[in-house]
């Protein structure tokens, strides 16, 4: 369990609110409370696992860009779309560590590192662990997404020191065939099973906004929170619309349905870490401070994404300073990492 938990962690196992039985019916009687209701329970559990002032920071680096032979509807990333996206070679070790570099100066305490795969191979992993190394020895936690992953590369990421594993279930296992064809949910879940295995902590969430139903999104934040262990992190990315893409047209997603979808994330899973992730260049301060009054403890900080604008950092450190939020301090900085 992160290390920022303010509970005893090995209390969590005997703890009511840390549930591996949820039911459908459950989660969406949750998304029909009344919006008070809902944030009230939420934030009442936020301040139970956590300091409710406090926000985690990841910066994100695309190591990898474009090229990838999946089919994902919303990726900008994939080759069967004409994204206007040019495909890129891994980048350079030396590049890699300089960006961690600059955004640890800037105050990131997660560095999560992004490659366009279906899955690794071996000769990829092996320029991808002594980035995981480099970044570590700055002391910052790392992440890394690489497609699938087979139970000896976990091993080997882990090995490697590697803290985060993302890997997203994206959306409901019954909408799941409107999203994706190249990959099945089924493929999704054993991957998260390898890692879990490995003893990486799992980063696992979706996408809002891509045409699913509020059902949907209740049924995968159950199968979210009935995996064996929570995920430690969970990313919630609102739809970014990438011209090209089957999902360029969808209609624009309700603020509320992503406020409420945080909130039953954060009541479902009360000690992870969930995040706003993707789609905060279309929310105002607003919202944002309203995600994270909703439960929502970690955003990504840094101008980019993955191949998209994220709120420049002095924008963001300006609106958690007027918030009275302060960055978490990463497990590095306690001494865990190393
Ligand atoms: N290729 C790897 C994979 O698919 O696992 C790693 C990178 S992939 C881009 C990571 C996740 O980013 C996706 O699973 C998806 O949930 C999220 N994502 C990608 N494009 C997005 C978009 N346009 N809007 C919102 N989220 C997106
Ligand atoms: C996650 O859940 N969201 C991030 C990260 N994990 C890898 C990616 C968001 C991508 C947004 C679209 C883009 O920049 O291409
Ligand atoms: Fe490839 Fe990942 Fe984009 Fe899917 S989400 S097309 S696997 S980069």
């Amino acid at each position: 369990m992160a290390t920022q938990l303010r509970i005893d962690p090995s209390a969590v196992s005997a703890d009511p609110h840390i549930r591996h039985d949820w039911t459908k019916a459950e989660a969406e009687a949750l998304f029909a409370l009344p919006l008070n209701d809902l944030l009230f329970k939420a934030q009442g559990l936020l301040r139970q696992y956590f300091d409710p002032n406090e926000v985690q920071l990841s910066t994100l680096l695309n190591v990898k860009t474009g090229g990838c032979p999946e089919d994902c509807g919303y990726c900008a990333q994939s080759s069967r779309y004409d994204t206007g996206l040019k495909a890129e070679k891994l980048m350079a070790l030396d590049e890699v560590l300089a960006a961690a570099k600059a955004a640890k100066d800037a105050g990131a305490g997660r560095f999560c590192m992004g490659a366009a795969w279906r899955s690794p191979k071996e000769r990829d992993l092996d320029r991808i662990v002594p980035m995981i190394e480099g970044v570590k020895a700055l002391g910052l936690e790392t992440c890394v997404t690489l497609g699938m992953l087979e139970a000896a590369q976990a091993e080997r990421l882990k090995d490697a020191g590697l803290d985060y594993y993302n890997h997203n279930l994206d959306t409901s296992e019954e909408y799941y065939p409107q999203v994706v064809s190249t990959r099945t949910y089924g493929d999704r879940l054993e991957t998260l099973a390898n890692v879990r295995d490995a003893g990486i902590k799992v980063c696992c969430g979706g996408i809002i906004g891509m045409g699913e139903g509020e059902h949907d999104r209740a049924s995968m934040l159950v199968t979210l929170a009935n995996l064996p262990q929570h995920p430690d992190s969970v990313p919630i990315n609102a739809l970014v619309k990438i011209e090209g893409t089957p999902f360029a047209a969808e209609a624009k997603l309700d603020t509320f349905d992503f406020v409420r979808t945080i909130a039953v994330a954060r009541v479902m899973m009360p000690a992870s870490m969930v995040r706003i992730a993707a789609g905060r260049m279309e929310m105002d301060e607003a919202t944002q401070a309203l995600c994270l009054f909703a439960g929502a403890n970690s955003i990504f900080y840094g101008d980019k994404l993955l191949t998209t604008p994220n709120p420049e950092g002095n924008e963001d450190e300006a609106l958690l300073d007027k918030l009275g939020f302060k960055p978490m301090a990463s497990s590095c900085d306690k001494g865990s990492c190393a």
